[in-house]
């Protein structure tokens, strides 16, 4: 029997992953722990049209979500790299579908579509701005916040970032550390600063009074106030606030976006392209929140350059209305392994090269592996 002549396309040959152990410049508290180390994951797909990056944005333990890095790269060299394996050829397009098998794990399936995408753009010579459908050059950045004890010391922390010129402070809350700590920062900096918090789900409907107190302060928004599948409790407290209500733990795909905004629970989104599955479903989500005018920004996990730099393409889309957690490199490392990013203006440049537009610097790359394994197809 004759075998139909179709173009073989892409295929994917092996899947690198690298991990890599990089000091933060000062410890992250936040509502679920302290961040001292990022132990991150680094996917290098090789393809039959050359190689591209992804960054796993799943963090040690399962503390933010219910992924954890060491689950990543298992659920990636079992499960993931297989079904992608046994295709003939893989457009990006395509990948979510052919993973969709595989439940959750979106972090993971996000960092192998990203090498893949970086390959197949990096092949073609467009970028990730030019694919997403990206529309600005620069994107207005801000900064995120660790939880700081003592409140003079906050202050400190965020006079240095409004000096280097970010455009809005997130501040990370916990019950005991959020409304003094607001009004602190309020009074010092005035009503022009463009402020919000964060609580990664620290609180409970019943704190609606509590938080309530916020108001006054003028903030953008408060970021993930409940638990994440507590999408009604979000509908109920934003009838007791009038701060706007920003959903980022609990927005996993489109279809939790759709419902999350039919039921009242939020009125802004934040877009991880690791939380929701990839880059695809991001801009998926971007799309939807644009065409019921819903603005959104481009949050962030502690990414190296590599997910920064597509993260910062994301950014460059149209509803990206808010400023994002898009920070310069210096903010988190002393020592990027790309080019770092730098802060112009308040703005971070979107890269224009193909693919990522940035790729790891060999020595420094060597520097902060811990392990690489390799998987190919069998
Ligand atoms: O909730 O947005 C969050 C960092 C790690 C995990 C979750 C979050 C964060 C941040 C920092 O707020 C964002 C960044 O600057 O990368
Ligand atoms: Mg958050």
């Amino acid at each position: 029997m004759l075998v139909p002549d179709v173009p073989a396309g892409t295929r994917l040959e092996a899947l690198e992953l690298r991990r890599i152990a990089v000091p933060m410049k000062t410890p992250f508290r936040t509502s679920f722990g302290t961040q001292q180390d990022r132990d991150i994951l680094l996917v290098k797909a090789i393809t039959s049209e050359g190689e591209g990056w992804g960054e796993c944005v799943a963090m040690s333990s399962p503390v933010y979500s219910s992924e954890y890095i060491d689950g990543a790269q298992q659920v990636i060299k079992s499960f993931l790299a297989p079904l992608l394996f046994a295709e003939r050829s893989i457009d990006v397009p395509r990948v979510a579908d052919v993973l969709m098998s595989i439940k959750g794990h979106r972090m993971a399936k996000a960092a192998v579509e990203m090498a893949i995408l970086d390959a197949e753009l990096r092949g073609a010579g467009r970028s990730f701005a030019h694919f997403l459908g990206g529309v600005r050059d620069f994107v207005d950045t801000g900064v995120s916040v660790g939880i700081h004890d003592d409140i003079g010391e906050l202050l400190d922390t965020v006079a240095g970032y409004v000096e280097e010129g970010y455009m809005r402070i997130k501040l990370k809350i916990e019950p005991g550390s959020d409304i003094d700590h607001v009004r602190a920062v309020r009074e010092k900096f005035g009503p022009d600063l463009l402020l919000q918090v964060d609580a990664n789900t620290a609180y409970q409907l019943s704190d609606a009074e509590h938080l309530a107190q916020l108001d006054e302060y003028n903030l953008l928004l408060i970021e993930q106030p409940l638990p994440e599948e507590e999408v009604r409790a979000h509908a109920e407290l934003a009838a007791k606030v009038s701060t706007p209500i920003c959903l980022d733990e609990s927005i996993t795909s489109t279809q939790a976006a759709t419902d999350a905004i039919a039921l009242g629970a939020c009125s802004i989104i934040n877009i991880k392209a690791g939380r929701v599955g990839g880059y695809l479903e991001a801009k998926n989500i971007h799309d939807y929140c644009s065409s019921v005018g819903v603005p959104v920004w481009c949050g962030g996990m502690l990414e190296t350059g590599i997910g920064r730099a597509a993260n910062v393409a994301l950014a460059s889309l149209p509803n990206f209305t808010l400023p994002g957690d898009t920070s310069a490199s210096d903010r988190y490392w002393a020592t990027d392994i790309t080019e770092p990013f730098v802060l112009e203006d308040g703005r971070v440049r979107v890269p224009t090269g193909p693919g990522l537009g940035v790729e790891p610097i060999p020595e420094i790359l060597e520097e902060v592996t811990t392990a690489i394994e390799t998987i190919r197809v069998s």
